[in-house]
């Protein structure tokens, strides 16, 4: 069984909605839950002028009864409240696509008359219904003490390098205070001032964000096939957020630049437990989690709605022009941070439940302890020589 979910809407139609399937029941979900992630995604600095018309909150009409999971299908629902602005509105025509949106290529590719069609879906709206399906997938993985935390690691050229976690509930703290999503207050700080920067020179701004998976088993994930790898489940589902060009493990980037010795995390006993000495990997090696934090980096490129006019094509009047300025945020780094913790969470519990196994929270639970110390006393090994054969010769 595999959790699925699909999602419908446009940035400025009613609104938005979802159905997820594969989620075991009996683990409570809470609706104020939701919402408090919805409206994590809606603040902090960068914002545009939409989000001070929106209040994202969710309707959950099937698959949570008396707040608890059913098994069943679950259908949630934001609505957009935009969208009183935009009924029976006589909307200006679209003709010039802004270079990095989908708006070219998705013209073209669905043979539409306007680009409002492309952008209308395209739009990172959509991202408001990924993070109430990750927020339900989060209060799962919570009931089973695993805990998801994303945080600013670079606005621009501001790039926060190293991070303690040993107080993980001070990092909390400090990343829910800070205006960009950063825990430490002097990289926020000059973050901050990158982004009002580009502001004022009518720009705009990407980064990077960072999530971290604390307490995720062992063992989850596969080598045998490639569609089966934790890490590459991870990638894909991390690009798929709009603006994302680029997603790395651990310290992949870095590791591409030093030996190999520096680099592996060594094995340790502390008694019987295995352990590392550190965690460059970012806890997945082979394609399966080895039960150290996991830890995965997505860096956005700004976004392509810019203030300053860049080149372009007017598509109806078949000449070169610059794009025209509609609303929109000038760095949306800070408010994504939910959207990538939400993006994650579904897909370790995914993950998890394909390990584990098990329809209830009462099935599933304790299997999950189990997995979660290895021991030395689990390996069986036999330790003498044997042959390799294959029925076939
Ligand atoms: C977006 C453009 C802006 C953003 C939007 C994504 O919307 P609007 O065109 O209505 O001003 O605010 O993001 C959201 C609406 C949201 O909820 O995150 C785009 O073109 O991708």
């Amino acid at each position: 069984m595999s959790i699925k979910y699909v999602t419908a809407g446009e940035s400025h139609g009613p609104e938005l909605t979802a159905i997820i399937e594969g989620l075991p029941s009996n683990f409570s979900i809470n609706k104020d839950f939701i919402d408090q992630v919805l409206s994590r995604r809606q603040k902090t600095l960068g914002s545009g002028g939409r989000m001070n018309i929106e209040k994202d909150q969710v309707y959950i009409t099937s698959g949570v009864v008396n707040n608890l999971t059913t098994g069943g299908p679950i259908a949630i629902k934001i609505k957009n409240l935009d969208w009183k602005n935009w009924k029976n509105k006589e909307i200006d025509p679209y003709v010039t696509p802004r270079p990095g949106h989908a708006d070219l290529v998705g013209t073209y590719k669905y043979n539409h008359n306007d680009i409002r069609l492309t952008l209308e879906r395209a739009s990172a709206r959509e991202t408001a219904i990924r993070c109430a399906v990750g927020a339900i997938a989060t209060q799962i993985l919570n009931q089973l003490d695993i805990r998801i935390v994303g945080y600013v690691s670079a606005i621009g050229t501001q790039k926060l390098h190293n991070l303690d976690i040993s107080n993980i509930s001070g990092v909390i703290n400090n990343i829910e205070d800070s205006e960009v999503s950063c825990p430490d207050k002097k990289t926020a700080e000059l973050m901050k001032e990158e982004i009002l920067s580009a502001r004022k020179n009518k720009d705009t701004l990407g980064g990077s964000i960072t999530c971290m998976a604390i307490n995720f088993p062992p063992a989850c994930g596969s080598f045998v096939q490639y569609d089966r790898k934790l890490d590459a489940q991870l990638a894909f589902s991390l690009m798929s957020i709009q603006s994302v060009k680029a997603v790395e493990i651990g310290n992949g980037v870095l590791a591409s630049e030093e030996r190999g010795t520096e680099v592996q995390d060594q094995i340790i006993l502390k008694n019987k437990q295995i352990g590392r000495l550190t965690n460059n990997l970012g806890g997945i090696e082979g394609g399966m989690s080895t039960g150290e934090p996991i830890v995965v980096t997505s860096y956005l490129k700004p976004i392509s709605t810019t203030l300053t006019p860049i080149r372009s094509v007017d598509l109806a009047n078949k000449v070169e022009t610059e794009t025209v300025y509609e609303r929109s945020d000038t760095c949306a780094v800070p408010r994504a941070v939910p959207i990538f913790e939400s993006v994650i969470a579904v897909d370790l519990l995914n993950a998890l439940l394909k390990k584990v196994g098990g329809d209830s929270k009462e099935e599933i639970e304790p299997r999950v302890k189990s997995l979660r110390e290895i021991n030395v006393d689990e390996f069986h090994m036999q330790n003498k020589k044997w042959i390799m054969q294959y029925e076939s010769e």
